[in-house]
């Protein structure tokens, strides 16, 4: 079955989206995911210009064939903008897959190896007693795990912290970074009085999670991990920069608080040692950013092995596609562990129409053949691209430092 059309479509339905679209020579069609945000027209470009004329003409059951051809063949391994790229041809062509096999895609995995998908979602405030009521927001709604972060008394901007009545946050804007300021003391101090009064307000009967978004040492880490064991965290996410795969050791060495890790890696090799010395508990590695289904498949296998569960990254910069194959992965892995879910901004539903859905803290990625969400182009076409950047970190006194 050849492919005889692969083509790029960038769009900003509330922010800014990369999807690849392959066809088949008998009108089939799949879709991948290629947003990287804030590097969004990287992948484009290697999209359009490299990978795109080497597509046509290939068949598209030949997956696994396909990825090693993209993988191997670009002689240059790994990278964002790489795998990204490769990750958007592979969930395409499972997308497609799917459609012939007529199953949804989970049932090519291996099918249902539970109910539903556990999703934490994402409450945030201005102070504590904002992000207390936002946790109300969604345990109301169901949810079986909330992360929580709140402003850092004294900063001007804290990561993770919502504004307006958004279901969401949105990190990116303007045509250069922001410039944040960032004060680890004054975090390390106020964390645990956030988890703490969440404990206080609403128990333990439900999964609580934070995300440091490498800010510390790993002595550091240490001391948050510790200073937060009383609140039973069910993780905390990339305590430190994970070039450094070694340092977690460290972190190990002063904690039994889970650590969760993975959401900038792209590939098996950047969290092989992670895995294989059991120094975090969760990989979040993510469809889109880590090679596709095929990749991401490989690194969940060798997670398993090492007792190493799974808790894909899934912010809104990741698109309804991302989230769709994230959800077949997320049903079919022996193990799972939990998703991360941020319901998309409007208008990205209309954009994207979708088939997964949420009920009692579960989601599902439905079942009709494929991924079961696919991009409209007359609605695509109607919200054009708007460069945007995330923010970076300076220290107080002026350093740079990591967002
Ligand atoms: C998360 C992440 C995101 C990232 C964003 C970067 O845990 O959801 O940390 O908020 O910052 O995806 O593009
Ligand atoms: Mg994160």
């Amino acid at each position: 079955m050849k492919i005889v059309d692969a083509k790029v479509i960038v769009t900003c339905p509330g922010r800014n989206y990369v999807t690849l679209k392959i066809t088949t020579e008998d009108g089939l069609t799949g879709v991948g995911d290629a947003t990287l945000n804030g590097r969004e027209l990287a992948v484009a470009s290697y999209l359009s210009e490299h990978v795109c004329p080497l597509l046509i003409g290939r068949d598209a059951h030949r997956i696994e064939d396909t990825w090693h051809y993209l993988y191997k063949g670009a002689y240059w391994r790994r990278g964002p903008v790489t795998m990204t790229a490769i990750a958007a041809v592979d969930i395409a062509l499972w997308d497609i897959k799917g459609k012939v096999a007529g199953l949804p895609v989970y049932q090519l995995l291996g099918g249902a190896a539970r109910a539903g998908v556990t999703v934490y979602g994402h409450a945030s405030g201005g102070d504590v007693p904002e992000a207390l009521d936002d946790v109300a927001r969604f345990l109301d709604a169901g949810y079986r795990a909330v992360r929580v972060q709140a402003a850092v008394p004294g900063l001007d901007k804290t990561y993770g912290i919502r504004s307006g009545s958004s279901l969401t946050y949105e990190p990116a804007a303007g045509v250069r970074p922001a410039e944040d300021v960032w004060d680890t003391g004054a975090y390390l101090d106020f964390v645990p009085t956030v988890m703490g009064a969440v404990r206080d307000r609403y128990g333990f009967g439900f999964q609580l999670l934070h995300d440091v978004h490498h800010r510390l040492t790993p002595i550091e880490a240490g001391r948050l991990g510790r200073s937060l064991e009383p609140y039973r965290v069910f993780w905390i996410e990339d305590p430190t920069p994970a070039e450094d795969q070694a340092a977690f050791r460290l972190i190990r060495q002063h904690t039994t608080t889970p650590i969760a890790v993975g959401e900038v890696f792209n590939s098996i090799w950047d969290c092989q040692q992670l895995i294989t010395e059991r120094l975090i508990d969760y990989i979040r590695t993510s469809v889109s950013h880590t090679g596709g289904i095929t990749h991401l498949r490989r690194v969940f296998g060798l997670a398993e092995l090492y007792g190493v569960r799974t808790g894909s990254h899934g912010a809104t910069d990741l698109s309804p596609v991302c989230l769709a194959a994230a959800l077949h992965v997320d049903m079919a892995v022996p193990n799972f562990g939990i998703q991360e879910y941020m319901s998309h901004l409007d208008p990205a539903g209309d954009v994207f129409p979708h088939h997964y859905s949420f009920s009692d803290g579960l989601m599902h990625p439905g079942d009709v053949p494929g991924l079961g969400v696919d991009i409209d182009e007359d609605q695509a076409a109607k919200y054009p691209y708007d460069p945007k950047y995330l923010p970076v970190n300076r220290l107080r006194d002026g350093t740079m430092y990591d967002w």
